[in-house]
Parts: structure tokens; sequence; C-alpha cells
């Protein structure tokens, strides 16, 4: 049957209506339930052995687009509309996105996921269905603002199953439901997405500026996930949350173990848990209380085959962000996992004499990353340096006790998202030049290279980009009301607003420019440069640097000398559908994090693989990119890791002196605080970033400032050489193949699951 004549019958029966006479938000629920109805339940993937990802964050993105394009009828599709006078595009408007992620973690489980089903490979993610999930941003008098974000709809890809788990916090039960969400591998078989439910969850409690009860678990345990940095209160609801999701996750994995007739003693020969950051930690105590309290283990038994199934992926070396979380809590949340908790510390303590390596500690904190070194069997970084970071400095008391446990997983996305399906005339460009092999075997990327001197596939790829800047120029002026030139250099820098990524750098480079203009200087290309982030609430001084951001917007774009020159942007409420249309009209990718501080980053690859440049540091999978494409076809700054680290280590960073010794520094930082940004801005938030870029700057923006500004203006130099660039472009493309997170699930799979 022609996809039509399916699309048709859905019509037909739910509205009565031909293709021709629905409107776009009907058609997209036409199509949601017809896709529904094409996933085949036999072709779930099955294998003797079966990996559980287990997240706190699953950030899928719509997923309409991506499904038709994993099920091969896209182009059918969008023709068959385009006969009634429908465009695809347009329908796929509608989708809400889902709110299941804060940044980069959910990002790489989600792209993972996809990797899974591609490669044929069993495998599930286990998570939690947040109702009002990440808060949606508003922008108000220049300031971020926080908004609910309601976006689950009557219909939509969640199916509620029939599975329902009982959950004790203590003496209190309450009941799950778990909602599913398939996962279609690209031409290849399906797997899902898990999302617990708590039954008497209730969004009415929310107030619209999304205050709530937060002590009242019934009714908001799934409603929100939590930005990090988050208040006190939320915090302890965070760990209701991670136990409901653990507690969960055990009960469905052994629960498949049994109907599959396993003997749980072999749990390893049929199930691996990849623990994703910290926050599903408590799996491993869990899974260890219900072998031992109602599958008659003995405590010894239980750990050695928890121990032998469960590994751990940590993201992150910031201290700040390793979970540690006080006994006291769990004793409130969780008591009945605090026995397992304390045996598990006892055994350490026993064996291992080094404070640094305990997992409950003289302040009576539990170390959730420890749990999992111990009792896991592998841990991995993100990439190359972050690994050899955790092994030579952050875990390094751990890497002597089991060197063998340590290894690397450079990360990866998936290019069905991030490139077939966000930049179709990239992808076809690419096809028609190397065949279509590259959709299945990323590394064939690399034959583009022996077109590197082939000038008219580099002016089409320059022209691809060029309608792909136009296109953003229209959705930018509609929707954040701002005009920008599609022919100016579009510098972007899109991810969680930290300080760590230096976004304040950043600005601190457009105050340069803005001031250099101001004195007649001008640039003869103009630049836009365009921001998209969200800070976690309670996290002041990220809230600050968005509110320099938008200042700096409005001078720049409102001076007559300037804005014929270059225009600031700061998108409003960013998120992976906004990211698919920034990141094809990219031509400078800022990847500027102090070195050491970004385990890997994934934007970067996304940027390099649509054809932008890396503006970046020594950092992250930004080492492994400047590696591939070779120093002339990326532009590397700034400090490196070892010595950043030393600075760390001495305490010998001073930002004052950097101000006081530099010009160039102390005008763009006392621009913070003149007149023109005072007159748009607010004192109490432009004074205290202000102080802190002076007076503490933890995350050394002063120190590689100039160096980012000459680097810069050289890219901004070279982007003029128009042949040069298109040949910058090429060769990122070309090597951006490893980064396909086929490949990274394939070593995950050949090192650590051994799933066939
Ligand atoms: C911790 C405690 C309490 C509340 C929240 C949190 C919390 C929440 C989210 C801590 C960390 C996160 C998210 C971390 C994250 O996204 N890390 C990113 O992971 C990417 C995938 O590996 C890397 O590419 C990025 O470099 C890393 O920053």
């Amino acid at each position: 049957m022609s996809v039509k004549t399916n699309l048709e019958a859905v019509t037909q029966r739910m509205y009565g209506k031909n293709i021709g006479g629905l409107s776009d938000k009907e058609l997209y629920f036409a199509i949601l339930n017809m896709t529904k109805e094409m996933i085949d339940p036999k072709e779930v993937i099955k294998g003797k052995k079966k990996v559980y990802y287990i997240s706190a964050e699953f950030l899928i993105g719509k997923l309409l687009s991506n499904n038709l394009i994993n099920l091969g009828i896209y182009d059918e599709l969008e023709q068959a509309l385009k006969e009634e006078g429908k465009e695809l595009s347009r329908i796929e408007e509608i989708e809400p996105e889902p709110s299941l992620g804060n940044g980069g973690l959910g990002r790489l489980a989600a792209c993972f996921l996809d990797s899974i089903a591609t490669l044929g490979l069993s495998g599930d993610g286990v998570g939690l269905n947040y109702h009002l999930g990440l808060f949606k941003q508003v922008f108000k008098n220049r300031q971020q603002t926080e908004e609910k974000n309601d976006w689950i709809e009557a219909q939509s890809w969640l199916t509620k199953t029939d599975v329902s788990f009982p959950v004790y916090f203590g003496d209190k039960k309450v009941m799950s439901r778990l909602y599913d969400i398939d996962v279609i591998g690209y031409d290849n078989g399906r797997n899902k997405l898990h999302l617990f439910d708590i039954e008497t969850v209730d969004e009415s409690i929310v107030s619209d500026d999304i205050d709530f009860d937060k002590t009242d678990i019934d009714k908001n345990l799934t409603l929100f996930l939590y930005p990090d940095d988050s208040d006190e209160a939320g915090r302890q609801l965070r760990i209701y949350q991670q136990y409901f999701m653990v507690c969960n996750g055990a009960q469905l994995i052994l629960k498949e173990m049994k109907d599959n007739g396993y003997d749980l003693h072999k749990l390893n020969e049929h199930a691996v848990i990849q623990i994703n950051d910290t926050h599903p930690t408590m799996v491993i105590p869990e899974i260890i209380r219900i072998l031992t309290q109602e599958e008659g283990f003995g405590m010894d038994e239980a750990i050695d085959v928890v121990s032998k199934t469960c590994a751990y992926t940590n993201h992150t070396i910031l201290a700040e962000a390793l979970e540690k979380w006080p006994v006291d809590y769990l004793e409130k949340v969780v008591p009945q996992l605090m026995p397992i908790i304390r045996e598990l510390d006892r055994r350490v303590a026993e064996k291992y004499t080094d404070e640094k390596v305990q997992i409950i500690d003289k302040e009576n904190r539990v170390h959730m990353a420890h749990i999992d070194i111990h009792y896991g069997f592998s841990v991995n970084g993100v990439a190359a340096i972050h690994t050899d970071i955790l092994k030579e400095t952050e875990l390094n008391h751990f890497y002597r006790l089991y060197p063998e446990k340590f290894n690397n997983k450079t990360n990866g996305i998936t290019f069905r998202r991030w490139l077939l399906s966000c930049n179709r005339e990239l992808a076809a460009c690419i096809t028609r030049t190397i065949g279509e092999g590259w959709k299945k075997d990323a590394a064939q990327l690399e034959r583009l290279m022996e077109h590197i001197d082939d000038e008219a596939l580099l002016t089409q790829i320059r022209d691809i980009k060029n309608d792909k800047k136009t296109a953003l120029a229209a959705y930018i002026g509609e929707h954040e009301g701002v005009e920008i030139n599609p022919e100016s250099i579009y510098d972007i820098q899109i991810k969680r607003l930290h300080e760590y990524k230096r976004q304040q750098m950043n600005a601190l480079y457009i105050i340069h420019k803005y001031l250099e203009i101001k004195g007649g200087k001008k640039p003869s290309t103009p630049v836009t440069f365009i921001f998209g982030a969200k800070a976690a609430p309670a996290y002041i001084i990220a809230q600050d640097i968005i509110h320099l951001l938008l200042c700096l917007q409005e001078i720049v774009n409102n001076d007559p000398d300037v804005k014929d020159y270059m225009k600031v942007v700061m998108v409003e409420n960013y998120n992976v559908s906004y990211a698919e249309k920034l990141i094809p009209a990219c031509d400078i990718s800022e990847q500027i994090s102090l070195a050491s501080k970004e385990a890997s980053g994934t934007g970067n690859m996304k940027f390099m693989l649509n054809g932008a440049v890396t503006l970046g540091t020594s950092d992250g999978a930004n080492v492994e990119i400047n590696e591939l494409v070779g120093d002339d076809n990326i532009y590397v700054f700034g400090e490196k890791s070892e010595s950043v680290i030393a600075h760390y280590e001495k305490a010998d960073y001073v930002a004052k002196d950097f101000y006081k010794n530099s010009k160039v520094i102390r005008e763009a930082v006392d621009f913070i605080t003149s007149k023109a940004v005072l007159q748009v801005g607010d004192r109490k938030r432009l004074v205290r970033l202000q102080k802190e870029l002076i007076n503490k700057d933890w995350f050394m923006t002063l120190l590689d400032l100039e160096d980012y500004i000459a680097t810069k203006d050289r890219m901004l130099e070279d982007y003029k050489d128009e042949a040069k660039w298109k040949r910058m472009m090429l060769v990122n493309i070309a090597k951006a193949g490893f980064f396909s997170s086929d490949r990274t699930i394939a070593e995950y799979n050949r090192d650590i699951w051994k799933l066939n």
C-alpha cells in the first residue's frame, strides 16, 4: 500500500475527510497515528543480552521527521502531501518538542538510542516522563524568566502501557505507570524508550511562575526535570525522582529477565546497565536490595552479580556537579537503601584506607560516583582528553585501584537527525557526490576528500550554506523580531549557559568589536553573533550573563554607527528544534570552554558535520576534531589544559592582574557598567558580573581573552578568502565521520556491553 493510501485511510477514519480538507494540525495527528501504526512490534530487536541505558534525561527532540526518515517514507510522504497542496515541513512545526533534558548529557542519550536501534542491537532507554520537563525560557526586561512547558498532548508519541510497579519511600507507597516511546532504527529494528510516571501526578498544583508544593510527592514527583544548581527543596525532590526512576528500572529489568526464563544469578550474561552520570546510581544498591531481600541471594552473590552488570559513564569533572547526597536526605527519602549503602561503604573501608575513595565521607555525605566506580565494571569518560584527566587527576585514586575499569568512549551524534533531517539539501549533495553508503557507514564521508579540488561541489556546498542562512534570517526575523543580514558571517554559540563555557568571553569580544567600530575601525564583512542558552534559575551569574547579552543586543542592533557591521541575537527558549535550524546556517562554531572543563561537547560535532569551522580551545572533543582536520582547518586558541590545571593547583591565577595590565581587556570589562549599558540594563546584575570577572573569574576568561580576540579576528579575515573557506568547510564535513554515534555505540558494544 502506498503511503498516501495509508494516510487517506487514517484521515478518513479520524476526521471523515481527505488529506486536502485538513488543517496542518489535523494532518500532524493523522501522520502521527499512521506512523505509530506502521511501527511493527514484531520488529523489536531481540538478543541474548540487552543493554538498559538508564538516564535522568532523554533530550529526544521532535520525532516526526526523524521517524519518517528512519522508516524510509519521508520523501514519499512529502510528495503525497505536496500533491494535495500541503507542506510536510510546516506540519513538522506543529509537533511540540518533548522537554526531557537539560543539555548535552540528555541529547547524547537520545543519539545513543537512535544508534543502538540502527546497529540492530537490543537496548532500551529507561527514564522519567516529566510532564513539564525543563522550563520554557521567556525574556522580560532583558532577563530570563521561566515558565512551565506543557509539552504532552492527548495524542503523542507516548504510548500508555499496562505496566505499573509499586515504589516505596520508606513506608510511603506510590504506584508507577509506564509510558513507552518507540525508537525506530534507521532502516532497521525497533527498541523502546521506557518513561516512568506516577499515576497521581497533578499539573494543576503548579502556579504560573512555576511554584508548587515541593513536599507533595504524589502530585509533584514527575512534574519537572531539575536544572543543575537547583535549590535545597528541589534537591530532595531530585532524590525522590532518582529513586523512583531506578526502583522502576530495576523492577522492569528483573521482570524482563524472569519473563525470558533467565537465572538472576547470571544477570550479567543477559543484561548490562549503563548508568548515565551519577543520577541513576541508586540502581546499584536497589538491585542488591531486591536480590537479597526478595530473591534469596546472599549479600556477596548479589554484590558480585550487580558489579558485573553495571557500567558508569562520567560526563563532568566539575567538582560541584559531582553528586554527594547527605546521609540525612537519603535516610529520609529511601531509608530501605541506607543499610545497603552502608554495607557497600563498609566493604570499601575494610579494603582501602584512602579517604578519597570512601563512599560515605567524614561529613556524612554519600559520593554517588564512588558507588559506581567500586561496584561497576566499567568507568568511561566521553572524550580522549576527558578520560585522560579523569585517570590522571580527578579520579586518579580510583584509577590506581582499578586501571582495568577505565576506558574512553568519545561521544558521537546521530547523523540521521543532525544531517539527514536538519540539512536535507547537504545530505543530498553528499549522496550525489559519494553515493548512499555514508548513511550507514559514516567513515565513508572521508571520500569527499577526493573532491577537494572540485570547484562545482565546493560552490554547491557554499550555496546550500547560504540558503540555510537566508532561511534562518527569516526565522529569526519572525520569532525574535531581529533583522539579520544573510550575507554577514554567522558566529554561533549555543549550549547551556555556564561560566566554564564562557559565553561571557564571547560577550567581551562583542564589546571589543563594538568599541572598535565606534572608534572608526569598520570590518569589511559584517558579522552576526548568535546565542542560544538557558540558565538554571538559581544560577545567578549565569542569569547575569544572559542579561548582559540581551543588553548588548539592544545597544548594538540599534546603534546607527554599528548595526550595518554587526548584530547580536540571543534567541529565546533555545532547544533541539532551534538547534536544527541554527546549525546548518553556521559559519563559525564557538567552542570556547576553559580547557579541561568541557568533558566533550557534542554541538562542536554537529556544526562540523554541517560545514561550520570551529573556533575553540583545546578542550573536550575539540582536541580530536583538531587532530582529524589538521591545524589548517580549525582555529584553536587559549591556555592548554595542563597549564589550566596547574593554575588551579597553585591557585596563581589573578584576574585583576590581567585587567590591570591590558588596555583591551580593561576597556571591554569596564563597558559592562558604562552609561550605555546601564541605560538599558539592571545595575545590580551588571555590577555583580563585572566584579565577578575582575575579582574572581574562576573560569579564567581574562586569561584567554586576548588570544581569543586575535584568533577570531584572524578567522573573520580568512572568511573573505572564499576559496580557502570553502575548502575548510569540505574538510570539516569529510572528517566528521568519526563523530557518528554509530561509531561510539559500536565501541560501547565492543568494549563494555558485548551484546553479540
Ligand atoms: C546534578 C545534581 C543535582 C541536580 C542536577 C545535576 C545535574 C544535571 C545535569 C548535573 C549535570 C547535568 C548535565 C550534565 C551534562 O549535560 N554534561 C555534558 O555531557 C555531554 C555528553 O557527554 C558532554 O558532551 C558535555 O561536555 C557535558 O558538559
